[in-house]
């Protein structure tokens, strides 16, 4: 079975882009490969973070994992910094991976400028060789990414392809280990189209955990009353019907694709229900929707959280299992490395 690795990380409330952008694509993928589904706590610290606030937040993630199907018994959950490889095998990649590569990375370059100089640690800049070592660790064959991180899967496959002209191969051989690879270079794995949820405030930007305003997205764990506030007061406009192809109308293609995503209904199904609709009463349709969607996830993430003995269960399973993995990935590469081993 082909591999498959991705992650959230525990920064802050699972909204509903994390959602339909990744947990539950993930669902239908852990019948078809060997998955990984761990929570990114190391990943969370690299802008400034609430101490005690990342260990509640990492229970929670695990427990939302759960409780939207992803299943201990098919896929391996777990949290990063239960399995001490991916720090250790970030610091050698670390030494084969040019500033210039991360300097370019956007993402650091658009989370640097908002924090400013002074407040940003050198784990923003690297954070993409730690992504790169999630990843190589298992051997991973495929990688769910949403637009936003094509760019680290990008540099992940660059810095794999340079490591083993570096060290695999020959020189690997020589050093006692098998030869050939040390890394499968991945592929990415795009999500269904639609899947990219904006912000219920301004259809132009995604929705997102890191936006002051709550108002912007609706978490899975929103109440119902919550959510009927945030679609009552999201923003539309005051064009005659509802369509999804019109540019000028980002509010009403974003809100359109969450109801279909949601309910699981074709395009076509949606525009010949909604395309007559006034606002007020696709409002009422979408806020249904929702509450049914996520009320039985909200119910089962209750359940979850009531029996703490079960969710450590599973984080230790899960931890056991990528330990296995990733340790012959991290032994391999320090062989190839000409490390001394014990
Ligand atoms: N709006 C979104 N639409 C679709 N997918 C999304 N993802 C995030 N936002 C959307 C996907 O969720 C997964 C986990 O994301 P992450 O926890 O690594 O954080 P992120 O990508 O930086 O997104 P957030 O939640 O909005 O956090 P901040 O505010 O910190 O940027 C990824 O697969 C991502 O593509």
């Amino acid at each position: 079975k082909k591999r498959v690795v991705s992650g959230v990380q525990p920064t802050g409330m699972v909204h509903l882009g994390n959602y339909l952008g990744a947990i539950k694509n993930w669902v239908a993928l852990q019948d078809l490969y060997e998955t990984f589904f761990f929570i990114v706590d190391l990943h969370a610290i690299t802008l400034p973070y609430d101490a005690p606030e990342l260990s509640k937040a990492t229970r929670s993630t695990a427990a939302i994992y759960l409780a939207c199907g992803i299943d201990s018994s098919k896929a391996s959950i777990f949290v990063q910094s239960h399995v001490r490889a991916h720090v250790e095998l970030m610091w050698l990649l670390s030494s084969s991976t040019p500033i210039g590569w991360l300097n370019r990375m956007i993402q650091f370059k658009e989370k640097s400028r908002k924090a400013g100089d002074e407040n940003v640690g050198v784990a923003l800049l690297t954070y993409p060789v730690l992504m790169a070592s999630d990843i190589l660790l298992y051997q991973s064959d495929l990688v769910p990414v949403g637009e936003d991180q094509t760019q680290h899967l990008e540099l992940t496959r660059e810095i794999a392809e340079r490591v083993n002209n570096l060290y695999g191969g020959r020189k690997w051989k020589k050093l006692g280990g098998r030869g050939g690879s040390l890394f499968k270079v991945p592929e990415a794995l795009i999500p269904p189209a639609g899947a990219r949820v904006m912000s219920l405030t301004d259809g132009l930007s995604k929705m997102s955990k890191s936006a002051p305003s709550d108002q912007s997205r609706i978490n899975l764990l929103d109440p119902k009353d919550v959510i009927v506030n945030k679609i009552k007061r999201c923003k539309t406009d005051s064009f005659p019907g509802l369509e999804f192809d019109n540019p000028e109308r980002p509010e009403c293609r974003n809100l359109l694709s969450i109801y279909q995503i949601i309910t699981g209904k074709t395009k076509e199904e949606v525009v010949s229900e909604c395309q007559d609709m006034n606002w007020g009463t696709f409002k009422t349709t979408l806020t249904d929707a929702l509450i049914e969607h996520l009320q039985p996830i909200q119910a089962r993430y209750e359940e979850i959280m009531s029996d703490p003995g079960y969710l450590d269960n599973v984080l230790l399973k899960g931890a056991g299992k990528a330990s296995e993995i990733a340790d012959i990935t991290l032994n391999n590469v320090y062989q190839a490395m000409g490390f001394l081993r014990r």
